[in-house]
């Protein structure tokens, strides 16, 4: 068996929102290749790897022709005969040639590109699927609960809706394929709910609703009639979370939500209030992602009974999540592949994330692709979350698919969802609504 990189081709494609990036492919023989594309953000935190493009005339500027040159020169020179079952060998030798603290050089793009290409090689070639090559390092083997983001606000849509993410978590099911289905009829009772009141069904970028609301309350009350209306019990079955994005609208130390500007501890305490109202089970990135204070206050007041997910945050990266770890801020991380840019490095935050008590949410980006290595990623690592989106729009819908493929490769029942043991989750009663 030949275990060495041969070549390594790059190509720009396209992403969900009409933007380039790069794909590319590692080849060990003409038969067995490994094929990745690399995700983008819009709400990015300022620490995460850097993206490395032309900015030029083309495309906005947006285009990726650098990277894939500095794929198939500098990286595909240095990477042709590398041994492809040796994943940390090949990313520390594009860390070193690359050889900043945040991948200004090459770019964290073409960097992630040719580490996920690697890894599915390495698949193909042990004629294995990609999830079974990861370390199960939360040690409850599962399909993962999913966070389905089906309300957009923020940097998501054009609309008046300050949060980023109104999610639900069909967490109160045996099985993910039973989970999705609750999923996706309360997506369909939504719909028709809005257009019952002449609301906007259009979509944002990641597949949810994106209509004008006032309020935060407002959307939440009409999510919990929803879940109801669909034939389950909101905090029972289906729970709600909330990625507030709060970097986005957090400005000389003030918060500008809903024509108000709060502080910190204004803003924290907004939040709590909402989870005194709600079953919300998870909050990300509540406070901005220089706001260790906050922070602080947020974990403190919230941090036993809620998930707390860092994302703006901690940006994916070891070095920043210890730094909360000392500090006693979140409980939970995001884990996005393209903030720190290689396969080895998300593995090894996890890994800490894990040691330390901290959950781990896997995470799609809003400029998504066809690829699905986040469904493999947090079934191998049994992480147990995943958040990808609404259950509409191929880029989405292909990582809720490629779980329903792994399900029936590992059999729904032994990865159960039920058998996840979620330490931060102890929900708030009921509201009536
Ligand atoms: C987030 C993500 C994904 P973006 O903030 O969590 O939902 O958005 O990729 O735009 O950073
Ligand atoms: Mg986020």
């Amino acid at each position: 068996m030949n275990n060495k990189i041969k070549t390594i081709k790059a190509r720009h494609i396209l992403d969900s929102r009409a933007n380039p990036t790069i794909e590319v492919e590692i080849y060990l023989n003409d038969e067995i290749f490994g094929r990745a594309a690399v995700p983008s953000g819009a709400s990015t935190g300022a620490l995460e790897a850097h993206e490395l493009r032309d900015n030029d005339d083309a495309y906005s500027g947006k285009g990726v022709n650098q990277a894939i040159k500095n794929i198939e020169t500098i990286i595909s020179k240095e990477l042709i005969g590398l041994d492809i079952t040796d994943q940390e060998a090949i990313d520390k030798k594009l860390i070193q040639l690359d050889g900043t603290e945040n991948k200004n050089n090459l770019g964290a793009n073409a960097i992630l590109g040719a580490s996920m290409a690697a890894f599915k090689a390495n698949a193909n070639l042990q004629k294995k699927q990609p999830f079974e090559l990861f370390p199960n390092i939360y040690n409850s083997p599962s399909l993962p609960i999913p966070f389905m983001n089906i309300l957009n606000g923020g940097a998501h849509a054009d609309n008046s809706v300050d949060i980023q993410e109104f999610m639900i978590v069909p967490y109160g099911f045996d099985t993910f394929d039973r989970s999705l289905r609750a999923g996706v009829e309360t997506y369909h009772v939504l719909k028709k709910r809005l257009k019952e009141k002449k609301l906007a069904t259009n979509v944002g970028d990641e597949g949810g609703f994106a209509p004008d609301f006032k309020s935060s309350i407002e959307i939440l009350d009409e999510i919990m009639l929803s879940i109801s209306e669909a034939g389950y019990v909101p905090g029972e079955n289906i729970s709600l979370a909330l990625d507030v994005a709060s970097s986005e609208f957090y400005e000389n130390n003030y918060y500008n939500i809903e024509g108000e500007k709060l502080t910190n501890i204004e803003m924290a305490d907004y939040l709590v209030n909402l989870t005194e109202n709600y079953p919300i089970l998870s909050i990300e990135d509540g406070l901005g992602e220089d706001d260790w204070e906050g922070w602080k206050y947020l974990t403190d007041k919230l941090g036993q009974n809620i998930q707390l997910v860092g994302d703006d945050l901690f940006v994916t990266q070891e070095k920043i999540l210890q730094r909360g770890i000392d500090d006693g801020c979140a409980n939970s991380i995001l884990v996005k592949v393209n903030q720190v840019g290689s396969v080895t490095e998300t593995i090894e935050t996890m890994k800490l994330a894990e040691k330390n008590n901290y959950n781990s949410l896997v995470s799609h980006r809003s400029g998504e692709t066809e690829d699905t290595f986040i469904s493999h990623l947090c079934v191998g690592t049994s992480s147990g979350q995943i958040k990808t989106g609404a259950p509409a729009r191929s880029e989405r819908t292909s990582k809720y698919n490629e779980l329903l493929r792994i399900g029936e490769v590992v059999g729904f029942d032994s990865f159960n969802i039920s058998t996840v043991s979620y330490t931060h989750l102890t929900l708030p009663t009921n509201r009536e609504v």
